[in-house]
């Protein structure tokens, strides 16, 4: 599109002021121990997948190590992480959760 000199100018300034904040991927971790069932809860509560979604998710974990659940700003994701853990740990299961930037 054709743009003025001073409009030129104005998206310059603008896209130096409006700096997206980083956002980060939370991910989950296979692990022996955990039951599938609990993984598919947590991913229902703390995610906010249906069943058919958190199943999926949670084999993809089972059969590929890990995977994402979600992307958030850097707060949300520490939320998630720090609420996964001590779910899991007051259950008794070593499932772990961590970030990634995205
Ligand atoms: N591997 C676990 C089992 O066979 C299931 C599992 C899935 C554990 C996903 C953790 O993040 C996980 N019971």
């Amino acid at each position: 599109k054709e743009l003025t000199e001073s409009q030129h100018d104005t998206e310059e300034l603008t896209k130096e002021r409006i700096d997206e904040p980083p956002r980060y991927h939370v991910v989950l971790l296979n692990d022996d121990y955990t039951p599938m069932d609990f993984v598919v809860e947590v991913l229902r509560r703390f995610f906010n997948m249906n069943s058919e979604k958190a199943t999926e998710i949670m084999l993809t974990i089972h059969y590929k190590g890990k995977a994402r659940c979600g992307t958030y700003s850097a707060e949300i994701a520490e939320t998630k992480v720090d609420q996964v853990v001590r779910y899991a740990a007051e259950n008794q299961h070593p499932l772990q959760c961590s970030m990634e930037k995205a």
